[in-house]
C-alpha cells in the first residue's frame, strides 16, 4: 500500500548471477557441461542455447526443462530426480572450482557500491536462487575471506520453495532484516529477477547483462547500463528521468527521497 515517503532508506538487496557477476556464460553453462561430460551425457549447452534455457531460473529445474525438451518420457520417470540431483551436484562442485580459479569477475561498480554502503550504514543482503555453496564461492573469489561479513543475509537456493519469479526469496530476506520494502532496493538483472522483486513490493535497480540486454523488462524504477565508476559513468533512465553517473549511497538516497511515494 501506498504511503508517505518519510521511511529513509535502510539495506540493498542485491541478486547475484547477472548482477554481481557475469556468472552464466562462463561459470554456470560450463560447469553444466562438465557434469553432463562427466556421467557420460551427449547434452551439451552452447552459449544460444544456455540463453534460451536462462528464461527456467534454478540449475536443476533448467536441466529438467530441458531434458524434457528433448525425452520427456525419460524426464518424467521415477529416476530422473536422483540423475539431475547428482548432475547438479556436481556441477556446483565444477562452478565453485571455476569461480575459484577467477573465471568471473564482478560487474563495474559492484565492489565500490558494496564498500561504500557499508561506510554509509546500508544494510547489505543477498536474494538469489542460485545454491549457497555458490554464492560463498564467488563473495570469496572476488571480495576475500572477509566477504561474507558484508551482508547481514544471504537467501540462496532452495530456501524458499518457489524460484524467482516468485517474490518468495526477496520476502525471506526482509523478514530477516525485519525491514518493509519502503526501506529497501533490489538489484536485478533479468525480467524474472525483477517481478520476483515487485511481487515482493521492492524498488529496483535493474542493469542488464550479457544474456539480458535485449529482454523485455517490465517497467522498471531505474534501468541502467551498469553500476557506474568515476572513468564509466553508468547511463539510463530513474523514475522516469534520463540519467547518467555513479550509484552510490548518496545517488540511491536521493532518488528515494525524491521518489514521491514509498511501498511500507
Ligand atoms: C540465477 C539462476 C541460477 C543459476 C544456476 O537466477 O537461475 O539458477 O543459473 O544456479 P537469478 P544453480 O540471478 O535470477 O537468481 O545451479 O545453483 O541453481
Ligand atoms: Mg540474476
Amino acid at each position: 500500500m501506498a504511503a508517505p515517503h518519510d521511511a529513509p532508506l535502510r539495506a540493498l538487496i542485491f541478486d547475484v548471477d547477472g548482477t554481481l557477476a557475469e556468472t552464466e556464460r562462463d561459470g554456470h553453462r560450463l560447469a553444466f557441461n562438465r557434469a553432463f561430460a562427466e556421467l557420460g551425457l551427449d547434452w551439451h549447452w552452447d552459449e544460444a542455447l544456455y540463453g534460451r534455457l536462462l528464461e527456467v531460473t534454478g540449475g536443476k529445474e533448467r536441466m529438467l526443462h530441458y531434458w524434457r525438451g528433448i525425452d520427456p518420457a525419460a524426464a518424467d520417470a521415477p529416476s530422473a530426480g536422483a540423475l539431475v540431483a547428482e548432475l547438479h551436484r556436481r556441477k556446483t562442485r565444477h562452478y565453485v572450482d571455476l569461480v575459484e580459479a577467477g573465471a568471473v569477475a564482478l560487474r563495474p561498480g559492484v565492489r565500490r557500491l558494496l564498500g561504500q554502503a557499508r561506510e554509509a550504514g546500508l544494510r547489505l543482503a543477498v536474494a538469489t536462487t542460485t545454491t549457497p555453496d555458490n554464492v560463498h564461492a564467488l563473495l570469496r573469489a572476488a571480495l576475500g575471506e572477509a566477504a561474507e561479513d558484508l551482508f547481514e543475509c544471504i537467501g540462496a537456493g532452495d530456501i524458499v520453495p518457489r524460484k524467482k519469479p516468485d517474490p518468495g526469496i526477496y520476502l525471506w530476506v526482509l523478514e530477516q532484516l525485519d525491514l518493509p520494502p519502503g526501506q529497501c532496493l533490489a538489484f536485478e538483472d533479468s525480467p524474472a529477477g525483477l517481478r520476483a522483486a515487485h511481487g515482493a513490493g521492492l524498488r529496483t535497480v535493474v542493469t542488464p547483462g550479457v544474456y539480458t540486454l535485449d529482454e523485455a523488462f517490465d517497467p522498471a524504477w531505474a534501468l541502467l547500463d551498469s553500476l557506474g565508476e568515476p572513468d564509466l559513468p553508468a547511463r539510463g533512465r530513474v523514475a522516469g528521468q534520463a540519467w547518467s553517473g555513479v550509484v552510490d549511497p548518496q545517488a540511491l538516497r536521493g532518488w528515494v527521497a525524491q521518489d514521491g511515494l514509498v511501498r511500507s
